[in-house]
């Protein structure tokens, strides 16, 4: 980490110099800064592209395929006489990432991240929290449409040994959601030492799909999140943080290092979240086959989308699916990155399964007439970078409302990225409390796998974008970078829905 900041340090300096003033300069990039647990020794592209992008001063390791990939345990739902259906805790524990050495992690109901909640469209869920940590925590449900007071913002701090009950009715689309903490200034050292699990939400159109359902065996969770280990093998935070959004050299897919996944011939479907702090990923198939993407963050695309890759940023979702029935190929195929970092490589068995169709139409999601001319009621600047990052000039401020909004009101808001002398970074700004409409980048209709709802998006320096959005219930919101350093440094703002 030392080394990274040199060369952070080394990048301002340059641009500095320079009088670097836009993000196309002429390449500043010859910097020698292969470190250990770098295995590509590739030119620096963020030094191209003319600032820090942050996501490029490490890259990631190969995984060799050594671990089959660990499937999230389905929390099981029992209700007792308070009517409580799932217990979630927060704990500290030791896990064996590596080999016979063990790692102090955080995770939920478990050592190192956490079960998967299954539930269903209309069913109400009630909840205990218990923090068993030795510091506050919240629980966040990221992308559950629920009131603000069980919404788990950094106003719902429980101390070490409290427990909350909280309900909510589970009143949205089937949809990949997740949940992790979100209490101020900690969230991205909480998140970056396992607290993280993931939420399905299944209704009557996902069950009448028939696309694959087979939890864990054509229907697979992908936590995709990028660490630093030490020597002693532990995620030691403070050694590995970056102000700019902490980025590591080390992959693990649901907690699984050096991960493969052993798929059937036949179409499996894999529920895509970037949970890193930091690090964008752009996934494709090192075959350069095509997939496609069925879902975004909070629902099914109208229609499936062919795709040769996919780039989501951090706290970003995708179902895709991919048709092992159909590659041929003498090579390993895997799953890789922009970089072709090897992310995920398959094991495809002999065994064919009976292959579904993947459906044609599979949801009605519109942009209304109405709402594409509805005028712009709240426009967002995000700004800055390290821990000099703003929205709208401001850092957050858990005293000040920065914006109100009626319950049930659909109005346009208008984000924009706003670039510094080094270019500038690309931003994922979500949204608590809701699911929202991609209106326009950049004046032009969002691209086609875009037109379904999303919580999350990536916003590049100089881009505008609107988005239509209402909130179906009342309470205090958090909107923010989802860059996890950066909404600790106060790029985060509150919007109150009365
Ligand atoms: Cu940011």
């Amino acid at each position: 980490m030392e080394i990274k900041m040199k060369l952070a340090a080394a990048a301002i300096s340059i641009f500095i110099i320079s009088g670097c003033s836009n993000n196309k300069t002429e390449p500043v990039q010859s910097m020698d800064h292969t470190t250990e647990g770098q295995n590509k020794g590739e030119t620096d592209h963020s030094m191209i592209e003319g600032h820090m992008s942050h996501d490029q001063v490490v890259s990631l390791n190969d995984s060799t395929g050594k671990n089959e990939l660990k499937i999230p345990s389905l929390l099981k739902s029992e209700k007792d006489e308070e009517g409580i259906v799932y217990t979630v805790r927060a704990e500290k524990g030791k896990t064996e990432i590596f080999d016979g050495v063990e790692s102090d992690t955080y995770g939920y109901n478990g050592s190192f991240l956490g079960p998967m909640l299954r539930f269903e469209k209309g069913e109400t869920v009630k909840i205990k929290t218990v923090n068993e940590l030795d510091e506050e925590t919240t629980f966040h449900w990221h992308g559950l449409e629920v009131a603000g007071d069980v919404d788990g913002g950094p106003h719902d701090a429980l101390k070490p040994g409290e427990e909350k009950i909280i309900e909510f009715k589970v009143d949205q689309e089937a949809s990949t959601l997740w949940f992790h903490p979100h209490p101020m200034g900690k969230t991205a050292e909480q998140v970056y030492n396992g607290l993280a699990g993931l939420i399905y939400i299944s209704d009557n159109n996902s069950e009448r799909l028939e696309l694959p359902d087979e939890y864990g065996e054509n229907d697979i969770p992908l936590i995709f999140q990028d660490r630093t280990f030490d020597e002693q093998k532990q995620l030691n935070y403070n050694a590995a943080k970056n102000e700019d959004g902490t980025i590591g050299d080390t992959l693990l897919v649901n907690g699984t290092l050096n991960p493969k996944l052993t798929v059937n011939k036949e179409k499996v479907r894999l529920r895509l979240l970037n949970g890193s702090n930091a690090r964008n990923f752009t996934f494709k198939l090192n075959t350069g086959n095509s997939f496609v993407q069925i879902a975004t963050d909070g629902g099914f695309l109208n229609e499936p989308v062919t795709l040769n890759e996919i780039t989501l940023t951090p706290s970003e979702r995708a179902e895709i699916i991919i048709d092992f029935s159909k590659i041929q190929t003498d090579d390993d195929l895997a799953l890789i990155n922009e970089e072709e970092s090897v992310l995920l490589p398959f094991e495809v068995s002999n065994k064919s399964a009976s292959t579904s169709k993947t459906p044609v139409e599979m949801n009605d999601f519109s942009l209304t007439e109405e709402e594409q001319d509805l005028p712009v009621t709240k426009t967002i600047e995000l700004f800055g970078m390290m821990d000099m990052v703003t929205i709208n000039g401001k850092k957050f401020d858990p005293k000040r409302i920065d914006f109100t909004q009626q319950q049930g009101v659909t109005e346009v808001w208008e984000i924009y990225n706003k670039p510094d002398m080094m270019g500038g970074m690309i931003h994922p700004f979500h949204i608590h409390g809701t699911q929202f409409k991609i209106l326009s980048r950049d004046g032009a209709e969002p691209p086609e796998n875009e037109r379904g709802w999303k919580d999350s998006i990536s916003i590049k320096p100089d881009e505008r974008v609107k988005i239509a959005i209402q909130f179906k219930h009342k309470g205090v919101y958090m909107f923010h970078c989802h860059i996890l350093e950066h909404e600790d440094n106060g790029m985060m703002g509150q919007v109150k829905i009365e």
